[in-house]
């Protein structure tokens, strides 16, 4: 008898924990009365889930008033994973302030509550932001072309010169080391321990895989390269592309903007657009290393930064997409074993198979690593010329 209560309690825990981490859906009412939070007149019409974001939750709502029916975008921001939301959206107000000053029609910019708050806090302790729509935009989970590759890393770049001078003391920590890739590897033994339902016999090779590389923990050395404000979280997604010109209309996913370093950022951007899959794929043989995509995206980060980059920060450009995609193949893997309490999921075994893409298209990588560094090594050459002769003019 003892033992079947052990059953159901664990049962039910599971089922709980499912549910936190599944996608939540809002009725129409709630979000109707969030809305009316905000600094915005008009009937609620409609609203609709958008988005892969894997932490917060995005809805699309539409708001008919005289001037007819306009679409706003309403974000429910994780307080598991960001514990100061206060904090959060004090960063986010400074950084969209700042760049709709330098880049007025093509930026974030927030509503403010009723308030005057640059947030709403409902009844449950929830933190939602609310901004206009960005029409006439897409964002690509897989690039098509190389242009997508070339504009949407021109668009990160800017975006990292923009916010160069920002006035001000320095940025909140949203979430303290967050690419700290040696920290990654040290939670990731520590869930091996923790071990939710004997998941680690289901992953196999993948642990020798994951020790066999931990100099990769220590392959970007931040505390000697120069701390910027970064974005943190540059996956090809996050950068509103315009339908019809591809060319980069918005940075978006502000949440993890702080200061930090620069090939963080190259890095992830090389990850998700040189990866001829999705991050979700299940079938391993279609997940491959795009080579041609490497080149789009380092000579639209160089067109965009210029001068800004130090030489270290170039030589560490072809290896931060291995450590990135490393890190990230760990951090799913590690929320596998600790019971899927950080990435959300739509069945049990997503955070291993998702962590089994990233490990295989690293294995892809280190096969184009050669090839990487001569890119860079190529693509900066052409520009460190022109800048040099700039500056001696
Ligand atoms: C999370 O929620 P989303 O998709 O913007 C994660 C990133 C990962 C990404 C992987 C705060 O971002 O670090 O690279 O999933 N964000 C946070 O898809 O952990
Ligand atoms: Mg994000």
């Amino acid at each position: 008898m003892e033992k079947l209560i052990w059953i159901y309690f664990l049962f039910e825990f599971n089922i709980e924990i499912f549910k936190i981490r599944a996608l939540a859906n809002y009725s129409n009412d709630k979000i109707a009365q969030l809305v009316q939070n905000f600094s915005i007149t008009g009937k609620f019409l409609s609203q609709k889930r958008k988005g892969n974001g894997n932490v917060n939750d995005t809805i699309v709502v539409e708001i008919e008033n005289k001037e007819g029916v306009k679409k706003f975008t309403l974000q429910r921001i994780n307080h598991n994973v960001f514990n100061d939301p206060r904090g959060l959206m004090d960063n986010y107000s400074r950084v969209t302030t700042h760049l709709q000053a330098k880049r007025k029609s093509t930026s974030l910019s927030l509503i403010s509550s009723l308030s005057g708050d640059t947030f709403f806090e409902d009844e449950n302790g929830d933190f939602w932001r609310m901004m206009p729509f960005i029409e006439g935009v897409h964002c690509y989970e897989v690039a098509q072309k190389p242009l997508h590759a070339y504009e949407a890393a021109k668009a990160f770049g800017d975006f990292q010169v923009c916010l160069s001078d920002l006035p001000g003391k320095p940025l909140n920590l949203t979430i303290p080391d967050f690419h700290n890739t040696a920290k990654c590897f040290l939670e990731y033994e520590k869930a091996k321990h923790v071990n939710f339902d004997n998941r680690f016999e289901g992953v196999g090779d993948l642990d020798n895989f994951i020790l066999e590389r931990k100099s990769l923990c220590n392959a970007i050395q931040t505390n000697k390269l120069p701390v910027r404000i970064v974005h943190n979280d540059t996956k090809l997604n996050n950068v509103l592309l315009d339908e019809k010109t591809s060319k980069g209309v918005s940075v978006i996913d502000l949440d993890t903007v702080m200061p930090g370093c620069v090939l963080h950022d190259f890095g992830d951007l090389v990850r998700t657009t040189c990866n001829s899959s999705d991050e979700n794929e299940k079938d391993l043989s279609k997940v491959t290393f795009l080579p041609e995509f490497f080149e789009s995206i380092t000579s639209g980060y160089l067109d965009a930064t210029q001068d800004m980059l130090r030489q270290d920060e170039i030589d560490g450009l072809a290896i931060s997409p291995l450590v990135i995609t490393y890190e990230l193949g760990i951090r799913f893997l590690s929320d596998f074993l600790n019971g899927d309490q950080y990435f959300k999921i739509k069945h049990p075994s997503q955070n291993l198979e998702r962590a089994r893409v990233q490990l295989k298209l690293l294995e892809a990588m280190e096969k184009s690593r050669m090839l990487m560094e001569k890119v860079v090594a190529k693509e900066w050459a052409k520009r460190k010329q022109k800048i040099a002769k700039a500056f001696s003019a």
